[in-house]
């Protein structure tokens, strides 16, 4: 079947949700689609640390409501080394905060709003054969198969590649075109979802000779926490009492104690960075993972998503009404932002993480890295602008 929309979507992500909704505020139409069901979307367990000017960006679209009341501000972080744990205090170094609200509830309240406000058909989940042709020119076709079977080309005047890390879009650019920039990091991390209050207030990021650890949260009730594993780890040698043992050790604190509980949710995730640029090619702009990845370590990942699509919205808006600067700014105008989370994210991880068969010098200057970012107040504020956000410009 032919049809026509205004800009085409690929990928009902945080980036893609979102940016489906902004457009709706500027009158533009467009056509989400994406391959899971919306109960997997809705289920995948990632991030949970919102930017102030991430959530400045969902309250001004008036996505805000269930952030604004469950959402749980942080004014810092922990940072624990050599049997210490020291406080970096945002609020006073920056007058800033983060939030932490998972991004699985992200995606419930925008999957929410855009069937509430466009119908149920305004996001096509459980697609097949997604592609994308036509980019050189004005005309772009998105093309996919619907839950039901029906073969689907829809003409676009522009595509948005909101497919994550995995996705199709980017592979659909001519090789040669784009330069991508890509580190490995020698670890994983194992991240279990656990049914028990925090044992703490705010996250834990702690540095041990047996690898780095981090503690954050879901909620009053609900723990999240990570160990650093080996990127070839098997999940299955890692039952629960041998996770809650090693984070046990890896936290340990005179006085204080890691409570465990029900592990509700396990896995294991791959580190890398990964920059692919430029964010555009033809009528086909990336937003999100599908342009860029970033370690986890400094929390950054779905707030440069958040930060795309801002951009990408007011941009494809004005290219549908025939003014392209703003298009054409995009990629510059993001990959700024990218790659100043890209580098703060790689601090973070090399700072934190045990890099296997590392020699003694390189252990001393991590400790003192960190008791320099947790003594001086210039680094303290450094590592709190970055990890709070630059604001949205
Ligand atoms: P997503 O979320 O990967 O969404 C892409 C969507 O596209 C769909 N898709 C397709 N749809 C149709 N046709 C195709 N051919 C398709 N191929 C793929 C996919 O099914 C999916 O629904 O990308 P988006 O929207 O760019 O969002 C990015 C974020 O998800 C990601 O950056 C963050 O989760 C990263 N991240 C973190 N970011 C933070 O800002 N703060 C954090 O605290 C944080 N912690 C994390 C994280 C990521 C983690 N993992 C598992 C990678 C912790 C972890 C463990
Ligand atoms: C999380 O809560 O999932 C989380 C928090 C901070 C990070 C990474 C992940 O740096």
């Amino acid at each position: 079947m032919r049809t026509r929309t205004q800009i085409g979507i690929v990928g009902a992500g945080p980036a893609g949700l979102l940016l489906s909704h902004l457009l709706t505020q500027r009158g533009i139409d467009s056509v989400l689609i994406e391959n899971r069901s919306r109960a997997y979307c809705e289920a995948r367990q990632r991030a949970g640390v919102l930017e102030d000017g991430s959530v400045a960006v969902l309250r001004t679209a008036g996505l805000a409501d269930r952030l604004d009341q469950e959402g749980i501000e942080h004014g810092g972080i922990y940072l624990q080394f050599a049997g210490e744990r020291r406080h970096i205090d945002f609020r006073a170094l920056t007058g800033r905060t983060v939030t932490v609200y998972a991004q699985t509830e992200v995606v419930k309240d925008l999957i929410a709003r855009r069937l509430a406000d466009a119908g149920e058909g305004a996001i096509q989940f459980s697609v097949t054969g997604t592609a994308v042709t036509g980019l050189e020119s004005d005309e772009p076709v998105l093309h996919y198969t619907s839950q039901d079977g029906v073969r689907y080309e829809v003409t676009c005047d522009a595509i948005a590649g909101c497919d994550g890390f995995h996705g199709m879009c980017r592979p659909a650019i001519p090789a040669g075109v784009q330069s991508a920039v890509e580190r490995d990091y020698p670890y994983a991390w194992l991240g279990i979802l656990a049914d028990v209050p925090p044992s703490t207030d705010e996250l834990i990021y702690a540095h041990h000779p047996r690898g780095f650890a981090l503690h954050s949260l879901r909620g009053p009730t609900v723990s999240r926490l990570y160990l650093q594993v080996d990127p070839d780890e098997d999940i299955g040698g890692w039952p629960d009492d041998r996770i809650w043992a090693e984070l046990s050790e890896r936290f340990a604190l005179p006085g204080w104690e890691l409570k465990p509980g029900p592990v509700l949710d396990k896995s294991i995730t791959p580190m890398r960075s990964f920059v692919s640029a430029p964010m555009r090619y033809g009528r086909l702009f990336l937003a999100g993972d599908a342009a860029h990845i970033v370690p986890p370590t400094g929390a950054k990942g779905l707030n440069l998503a958040l930060a795309d699509v801002a951009h990408l919205a007011p941009a494809l808006a004005d290219l549908v009404h025939g003014k392209p600067d703003r298009a054409d700014a995009y990629s510059a105008t993001c990959l700024d932002r990218v790659w100043r989370s890209t580098h703060f994210s790689w601090w973070m991880t090399t700072m934190l993480h045990r890099t296997p068969g590392a020699d003694e010098m390189e252990a001393q200057l991590q400790l003192s890295q960190l008791r320099y970012v947790t003594s001086s107040r210039a680094a303290a504020t450094s590592l709190a602008e970055n990890y709070t956000g630059l604001p949205l410009t």
